[in-house]
């Protein structure tokens, strides 16, 4: 079914590495849109609400452990359980804002030990398209201005530089709609490009059917 004006909601996803600004930004997005007549609603990968989310959630606390395959496909489980949902909410019209997406997935998983890139890429084909993956942009001295590590898994230096050099290689992929951001700019001039990269994403996936993602 597709809205009253039979036009579809845009997906755009928000990526980058810790304390970029991802969280902050998609909020104020959401909220931008909605405040211009645009329906937009908000959503966070991993979602750990749900049952696959406590699982993962868990175990970002340190207070389980997986084995790396397994954490992976319950990661990538966690996009699968919200795609009727997400499916529904783009015909209706409103536009998905989402905070990590299965280029998260691969860039943790592939920065371990023993992962290549491809395998990491193949629980996640098929999924919905973003019609707009912004990467926000930010050095780690940087992030380091931005506050400490927090204590979750994954969040050291070492880990962190590797995630990044994984992003870069996501990045060469021409059949996603990248998009750069300087992150090192203040909260509002972050916000202005975001919003303008979205306003053009929105107009354009209307006429558009939605994409399956690296397939
Ligand atoms: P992420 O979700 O990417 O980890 P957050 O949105 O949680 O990042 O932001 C991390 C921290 O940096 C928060 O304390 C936030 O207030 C702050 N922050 C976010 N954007 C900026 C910015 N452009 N300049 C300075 N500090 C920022
Ligand atoms: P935040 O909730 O602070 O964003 O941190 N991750 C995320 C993965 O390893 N695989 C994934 O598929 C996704 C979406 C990134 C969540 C942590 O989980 C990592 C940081
Ligand atoms: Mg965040």
């Amino acid at each position: 079914w597709l809205g009253m004006a039979g036009k579809r909601g845009a997906l755009i996803v928000l990526e980058g590495v810790d304390r970029a600004g991802k969280t902050t930004q998609c909020s104020k997005l959401v909220q931008a849109l909605q405040q211009s007549g645009r329906p937009a609603e908000m959503m966070r990968f991993p979602d750990r609400t749900t049952t696959i989310g406590q699982l993962i959630g868990a175990y970002l606390e340190n207070k389980s452990d997986l084995e790396d395959h397994t954490v992976h496909l319950l990661f990538s489980a966690n996009r699968w359980e919200m795609v009727p949902l997400m499916k529904k909410k783009l015909e209706q019209g409103i536009t998905l804002v989402v905070d990590r997406y299965a280029f998260s997935g691969v860039a943790f998983t592939s920065a371990k030990p023993g992962f290549r890139l491809d395998w990491c890429m193949q629980p996640d084909v098929g999924l919905p398209k973003p019609d707009l993956v912004m990467f926000l942009q930010l050095n780690p001295a940087e992030a380091a201005l931005r506050g400490q590590f927090g204590q979750e898994r994954y969040e050291t230096s070492v880990f962190q530089r590797t995630v990044q050099q994984r992003f870069e290689q996501l990045m060469k992929d021409q059949t996603v709609n990248w998009q750069v951001i300087d992150a090192a700019q203040n909260i509002e001039n972050v916000h202005r490009d975001i919003t303008a990269h979205s306003l053009n994403a929105i107009n354009k996936a209307q006429n558009l059917p939605l994409g399956e993602l690296w397939s």
